[in-house]
This record gives structure tokens, C-alpha cells and sequence, in this order.
């Protein structure tokens, strides 16, 4: 069965009338005039998504607003839709500028993701003051069952439960964790499915292709389907960088969450190519960092990217991409994380003020190299 039917199977009515029919237009278009893009491109393999800040979604960003359009048929929000700015206080929700999202993703004819619904970071200051489990089960359970309902057959992905996991795969204590106790995350998947069973819904974290954590997310996912409750995808964030993680890890990755029956999404995707500190002797991953502020050897490149290393991040943007070519099938959607670098969170973490390059279009919004390298991976699996 060719890749495209079986995900109209799989889509549910509203995908089969809005966008798969579209797919198809495009198909019939593609003979007539060959826009390349990378939608279309990957049209047949899976979703292309961008994440998008606030500018973005008010339209402030002229340039931002073409790529979006033509590159691009799936929207994430950066930070909007996260608690503390959608419902700063309590039951008090502020749905301006998610409203705004939405719309334009409609607009666009888009596959829209809702990030995300319980997260332990970027929470409203009242959270983290509640001491008692029933105020703190109620709160989760009026959030979510006010942003699912609001976007009910509108937004169409949720990321349900975003990183609550530690890096060796025990659950992370989060304020949820800790008055909840671990089925805060069947929980919320499914209330989330109650109030809209036809949204996909999704586990996402970062570091996934790392055994331990992995092993962690197998567990997690299984306990779900357990229990009874409906998860449909693990998002694997994929903050990567030039070197880690090496491919056979992620394609170990892919295979062992598709092999729980639940598509698999790459949900964050950028590569970093600048010196993490913690690389460095005698700094550990959890200090500040702050004392490498303006640290020239920590910025390498801040006017230009090297040839040597833009060659770098094109071959690695390939072999990424080959390897979920290779597995199409089984990954329903590859989002990056911002669309082009002047906008990525990576030129202010783990420090603040950095040039990085780790996205598909410079700071002048044109192509890179990485963006023909993966197209042209495509291309060759077409001959
Ligand atoms: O890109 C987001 C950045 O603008 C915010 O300051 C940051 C706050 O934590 O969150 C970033 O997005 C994160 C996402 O929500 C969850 N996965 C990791 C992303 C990068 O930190």
C-alpha cells in the first residue's frame, strides 16, 4: 500500500477533506508548474512544520510570512499557547494571540500543533504555589479541557505532556509529578481525548535518541495504552547538534517507537554549531553559564559561517534526512524549530548573545545549502 493512502487511512475525516484532498491538487498541479518547495518536496513522506513566535502570528515578520506560506504546511506555536502566557492567573485565559495562530494556520490550510498542555517549565507563578493534590488536579483539568475544547477539531496535534522524564528515564518531579503522583500523564491524555477524540495526541522530549531515556519513553507510552488511555505519537524534540546523536541512535529510536504503535514526530528540529560549555573541562551541564557571556571561543562565528562548517551542517542535514526518508512511513511530521536562525532560541542557550546557524534559512531568510542537500535527498530516492 503506497505511503499516502495509508496515512489517508490513518487521518482522520477532517485530514481526508482539507488536506489530503489538497495533497492531491498539488499533485495534479506539480505537471503544470513545479514550485519547488519544502512541502511539496515532501509532500508524500510527511508533514513540513515550522515554529513560529509571536511576531510571526501577528504577521510583523514580512519575510517570515512568505517562507511560512510556501515552505511550509504545518505551524507550531514557540511559546504563546504555554501556560503562563495562556492563563496567567487562574481560569483568567488569554486567547489572543493563540486564536490569531490558529487562524492563520486554517488559512493556510495547515496541520496546527497545540504545545503545549502540561509542561513544568513556563508555568503560571500561581502553580508553583499550590501545596494540595485536588486544587492541583483540578487546575490541570480545567486548563486542558478549556484549550482542547476552545481549539476542538482546530488544532489538530497536542503535545498532552511535554518532558517529564530525567535523563536516565525515571520521571522528572515536577510540580505534577510530585502532589499527582505518575498518573498525572494518563490524565491528562485522557481528558485531552475526551474533550477532542479526534485530536493526535502526543508525548514529546528532548534527548530521546539517548537508550536510557528512550527506555523511559517506551515505559511511559506502554503504561498509557495499559491503562486504556489514547496517546497516538511520541515527539522526539531533536535538538541536535553536528556530531550527536549519531544516526544509528535515531534510527534505533524510530524504530522502537513506531514499534508501540504510535507515529513517530520530530517536533523541534534544529542543529547547533556552536561549543557547548559543558563540553569543556570541569563545567557541568547544570551550572550557570552566564560567566561565558561574550566569551569569544564560545562564539566562534559570529559574522559568518565557515564553508567548512555550513559543508558540515548540509551533510548532516542530509544524512538526517535520508534516514527519515528511509522511514517515512513511519513518521507523520518533521517540524523545525523557527524558520530561519536570526529567530532560533539556540543564539541565547546554554548562553545568552551567541551567532548560530541552525536552521534552514540565514538571517536574510535565504536558503542554505542544508535546504537543496535535503532536497536533493529526495530527489535521489525518486530515480
Ligand atoms: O524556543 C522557546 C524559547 O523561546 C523559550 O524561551 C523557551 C523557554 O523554556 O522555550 C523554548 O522552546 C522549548 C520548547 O517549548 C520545549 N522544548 C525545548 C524548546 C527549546 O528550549
Amino acid at each position: 500500500m503506497s505511503s499516502l493512502i495509508k496515512k489517508i487511512i490513518v487521518a482522520n475525516l477532517f485530514f481526508f477533506t482539507s488536506i489530503c484532498c489538497n495533497n492531491k491538487t498539488h499533485e495534479h498541479t506539480h505537471s503544470k508548474k513545479q514550485t519547488s518547495s519544502l512541502k511539496n518536496t515532501f509532500h508524500n513522506d510527511f508533514f513540513i512544520g515550522a515554529a513560529i513566535n509571536q511576531n510571526q502570528i501577528l504577521g510583523q515578520d514580512s519575510m517570515a510570512k512568505l517562507l511560512l506560506k510556501k515552505e511550509f504546511n504545518s505551524i507550531t506555536s514557540e511559546n504563546n499557547l504555554k501556560w503562563m502566557y495562556i492563563e496567567p492567573s487562574p481560569n483568567n485565559f488569554n486567547f489572543v494571540i493563540s486564536d490569531k495562530f490558529v487562524a492563520l494556520g486554517e488559512k493556510n490550510n495547515m496541520y496546527i500543533v497545540g504545545h503545549t498542555l502540561v509542561w513544568h517549565s513556563q508555568i503560571a507563578d500561581y502553580m508553583n504555589e499550590i501545596t494540595d493534590s485536588v486544587r492541583m488536579a483540578n487546575y490541570m483539568e480545567s486548563h486542558i479541557r478549556a484549550l482542547v475544547g476552545r481549539y476542538k477539531n482546530r488544532i489538530h496535534s497536542w503535545d498532552v505532556v511535554n518532558e517529564a522524564l530525567n535523563e536516565d528515564g525515571s520521571l522528572r518531579e515536577s510540580i505534577f509529578y510530585s502532589l499527582l503522583g505518575e498518573e498525572y500523564i494518563e490524565n491528562a491524555f485522557r481528558l485531552a481525548a475526551e474533550v477532542d477524540p479526534k485530536a493526535e495526541l502526543t508525548y514529546n522530549d528532548y534527548n530521546l535518541c539517548k537508550p536510557s531515556k528512550r527506555e523511559g519513553v517506551i515505559k511511559l507510552v506502554q503504561n498509557i495504552q495499559k491503562n486504556g488511555a489514547k496517546i497516538d505519537a511520541v515527539g522526539i524534540q531533536a535538538h541536535w547538534n553536528l556530531n550527536d546523536p549519531p544516526l544509528d541512535e535515531i534510527e534505533k529510536t524510530i524504530l522502537a517507537f513506531s514499534k508501540l504503535g504510535v507515529k513517530v514526530m520530530f517536533t523541534e528540529l534544529d542543529v547547533s554549531v556552536l561549543p557547548n560549555p559543558w563540553e569543556l573541562e570541569g563545567v557541568d551541564e547544570n551550572q550557570n553559564f552566564q560567566q561565558f557571556e561574550g566569551n569569544t571561543k564560545m562564539n566562534p562565528y559570529p559574522l559568518k559561517l565557515p564553508d567548512s562548517i555550513q559543508v558540515q551542517l548540509t551533510k548532516r542535514y542530509e544524512q538526517i534526512f535520508a534516514l527519515f526518508l528511509k522511514h517515512q512511513e513511519k513518521i507523520s511530521r518533521v517540524t523545525f524549530w523557527g524558520i530561519s536562525d536570526k529567530q532560533s532560541w539556540l543564539n541565547n542557550w546554554p548562553i545568552k548573545g551567541r551567532t548560530n546557524y541552525p536552521l534552514l534559512f540565514d538571517r536574510e531568510y535565504q536558503k542554505k545549502d542544508a535546504y537543496m542537500g535535503i532536497i536533493n535527498q529526495k530527489k535521489q530516492t525518486q530515480f
